[in-house]
């Protein structure tokens, strides 16, 4: 065994764990959970744990050399070519374009791939250099959530601290499955909390099962839930009225629907026991009380208000700005160290606008053929992770799109390149880890080369602006030196060499309280459950109680969250991981099922209006009558029908911020044959 050196896992995941990886005699790399680290304790989730000794260091996996395209978009045929031809021919083209049409005719996607600070953020450097247009990508996941928590508390991403979780009597998970998405915050966070685990959830996922209380309503009612809490909480008299009458913007406002939201309209809107909702009332009137907003919450076509709805729990309750209590969707961590994005980023060096597209539009824009002439994507896989993916198919083969995909391995979208570049993985290279969970840097550290001519993200781009003679030097910093700022902006005493010796720095010995000054960056700088910004927006001023209706005709509701054995998409091409899911499954409830005539283990046949996908059934009732769940994260090329459920996915946007409603869409589900 040769030297181990401590890392810190950079995957789109609550967790950030800490690792250690040792090269082995045969040069290959063991990658464990690092025992000292708090949040790992010496474990790597399964999936991380195959896929990092798995399909990452698998040669004839990873691409290690530019690909040129050598048959027809999709075809998958290329020709290997030279680093540096690849990058001439991509640095030509988009040169031409930015010459004949403007720079706005580059669409610009990037994601989640490596969220490490340099990987991530470098790269926009040479995209607010060039002026070109962008996909706001968050429209994919989160942008709602994140605009419903600014307009009630000024901000989404200023979060509770994990650590006040011991000085809270009760810990209330809203739409988030910690099972699947965080598995150390379920295992260790939420397990060792002293407090009662409330969780609220369609499914029951081992996140519910877990908990001391699992509150099961229908998909997109949780609103007429959060008003049915409100109502026993009042009650109870939960409500703290000297903290809304200094702290709280427009809760009269709220006074009627509250009223009018009993528990026992509640049960009758949500399906939810009303024994249950006022059991879930007092335990989070004990206080103080979390509440943990999942990201998956906001994809219902109402997500925005839900989010909003539930986000008054912690108003109306005083439960804000002192140790316990709080919410929890997103923590920057980032910029609670002071880290500035927008140096990171290269904001300044934008001079022209560029367009922004929302992710859910892109099989329409990209269709376009007088629209984008060259689309470059790097850090995500959007023919497996965003809409209408068929339709994405084809707007991606359209002639005059000149492509350019970033990856690890030949993906589903990397398919329809004119140009593959082969990037570095993140044991293949030093940054610095940012989650959005623990309050904590961590050291990402280099512990192999990369494979063939893989480079690193910003080293890409780099030779990308060299290869377009572009001239500022900000576009040409070298990963020590951003590093170094990094740290010093954010006040690390020693630099990399002593991050990477430590592996980690949490942001100080006790938990941050989080908004500890009851300052709100809203206009009035108090919370607003009554917002004039929502209504300047088309909103309604207040959040409501209002639901979906469940779908007619038999059809059934399609949820299609976090997978066990998948980050998104990433590690749906390792072979063990294969093995581990080796067919797409779809659960469906006892009753539906019995009514279908559907056994466990059938093949099902599961369409809509977009097309058709046959699944494997599973007959459980962790799901309601009327609800069906199937996991993302399939990569639709290693699909028996080519396609993953994401060809089911019209693109429908929620009611805030054009985002993501993903777990809205209804499809009919036939036995098959
Ligand atoms: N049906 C359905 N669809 C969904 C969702 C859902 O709930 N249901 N969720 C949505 C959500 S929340 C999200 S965030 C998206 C995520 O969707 P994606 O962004 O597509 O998923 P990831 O797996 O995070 O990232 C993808 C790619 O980045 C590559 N990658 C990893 N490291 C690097 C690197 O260092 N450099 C480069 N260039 N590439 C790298 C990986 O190999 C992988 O191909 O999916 C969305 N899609
Ligand atoms: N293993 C693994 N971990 C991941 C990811 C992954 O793909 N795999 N993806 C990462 C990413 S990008 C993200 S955004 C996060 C997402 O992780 P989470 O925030 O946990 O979100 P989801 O997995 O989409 O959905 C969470 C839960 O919301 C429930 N849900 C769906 N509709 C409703 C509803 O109407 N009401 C309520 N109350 N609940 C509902 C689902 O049943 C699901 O159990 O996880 C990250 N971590
Ligand atoms: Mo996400």
């Amino acid at each position: 065994m040769g030297v181990t050196v401590k890392t810190t896992c950079p995957r789109d995941c609550y967790d950030s764990c800490g690792m250690l990886v040792t090269r082995k005699s045969d040069g290959t790399l063991r990658v464990a959970g690092d025992p000292d680290h708090p949040v790992a304790r010496g474990a790597l989730c399964a999936k991380c744990g195959v896929a990092y000794n798995g399909v990452f260091q698998d040669r004839e996996a990873r691409l290690t050399t530019a690909l040129r395209r050598s048959g027809p978009k999709g075809s998958g045929q290329f020709e290997a070519t030279s680093l540096e031809d690849a990058i001439d021919t991509v640095a030509d083209r988009l040169s031409g374009l930015i010459e004949t049409r403007g720079p706005a005719d580059i669409l610009a996607m990037c994601y989640s791939g490596t969220m490490s600070l340099l990987a991530s953020g470098f790269p926009m450097r040479f995209v607010n250099a060039i002026g070109a247009s962008e996909v706001d990508y968050g429209t994919i996941c989160n942008r709602s959530g994140v605009i419903a928590w600014e307009l009630l508390y000024g901000s989404a991403q200023h979060g509770f601290d994990p650590r006040t979780a011991r000085d809270s009597s009760c810990i209330l998970v809203w739409g988030a499955n910690p099972a699947h998405s965080a598995p150390h915050a379920h295992r260790h966070w939420l397990g060792e909390a002293p407090g009662k685990v409330i969780v609220v959830d369609p499914v029951r996922t081992r996140t519910a099962a877990d908990a001391d209380l699992h509150l099961q309503p229908r998909p997109g009612t949780d609103a007429a839930l959060a008003f049915g809490l409100l109502h026993a909480l009042e009650a109870l008299g939960a409500f703290d009225d000297a903290f809304i009458a200094e702290h709280v913007v427009g809760a009269d406002e709220l006074s009627q629907s509250i009223a009018a939201m009993s528990p026992a309209k509640a049960s009758v809107v949500t399906g939810v026991a009303e024994a249950d909702i006022l059991e879930a009332a007092r335990w989070y009137a004990a206080g103080p009380a979390l509440v943990w907003c999942g990201q998956g919450l906001q994809r219902q076509a109402r997500g925005g208000n839900i989010m909003r709805a539930v986000g008054l729990l912690p108003a109306l309750t005083g439960n804000v700005g002192k140790p316990g209590a709080g919410f929890y969707y997103l923590n920057d961590v980032a910029s609670r160290f002071g880290i500035d994005a927008d140096w990171l980023e290269g904001a300044t060096l934008r001079r022209e606008s560029g367009r922004t597209v929302g992710a859910l539009d892109l099989a329409t824009e990209l269709a376009d053929p007088q629209g984008f002439g060259a689309f470059l994507v790097w850090n995500t896989n959007p023919v497996a992770s965003a809409a209408d993916s068929r339709a994405l198919k084809a707007a991606l083969s359209r002639d005059n799109l000149f492509v350019v995909s970033i990856d690890l391995f030949l993906t589903d979208t990397a398919r329809y390149a004119d140009i593959v570049l082969p990037a570095a993985s993140f044991l293949e290279f030093d940054d610095i880890t940012a989650g959005y969970f623990n309050l904590a840097l961590g050291a990402q550290s280099q512990a192999a080369e990369p494979p063939g001519d893989a480079l690193p993200n910003q080293e890409i781009f780099r030779k990308l602006a060299k290869a377009m003679a572009l001239d500022e030097p900000a576009l040409f910093e070298t990963d020590p030196v951003l590093i170094e700022a990094l740290l010093e902006q954010a006040g690390y005493a020693g630099g990399f060499a002593a991050l990477r010796e430590a592996g980690e720095w949490r942001l100080g010995d006790e938990p941050d309280i989080a908004f500890a000054e009851l300052r709100f960056d809203t206009p009035s700088g108090r919370i607003e459950v009554a917002s004039a910004e929502a209504e300047s927006m088309g909103l309604p001023r207040v959040p409501d109680a209002g639901v979906d209706a469940p779908p007619a005709d038999g059809r059934l509701r399609l949820l299609s969250p976090a997978s066990e054995w998948r980050l998104n998409d990433s590690y749906a091409n390792d072979p063990r991981l294969m093995r581990r899911a080796s067919t797409a499954e779809i659960t469906l409830n006892p009753a539906d099922a019995g009514r279908l005539g559907i056994e466990s283990g059938q093949t099902v046949s599961v369409s809509n209006a977009l097309g058709e996908l046959e699944l494997t059934a599973i007959v459980s009732d962790v799901v309601l009558p009327g609800t069906a769940m199937s996991y993302k994260g399939r990569w639709p090329q290693l699909e028996p029908g080519g396609d993953n459920l994401n060809l089911l996915y019209d693109g429908a946007k929620n009611d805030l911020g054009e985002s993501s409603a993903v777990h809205g869409i209804e499809v009919s589900v036939a036995p098959v044959g």
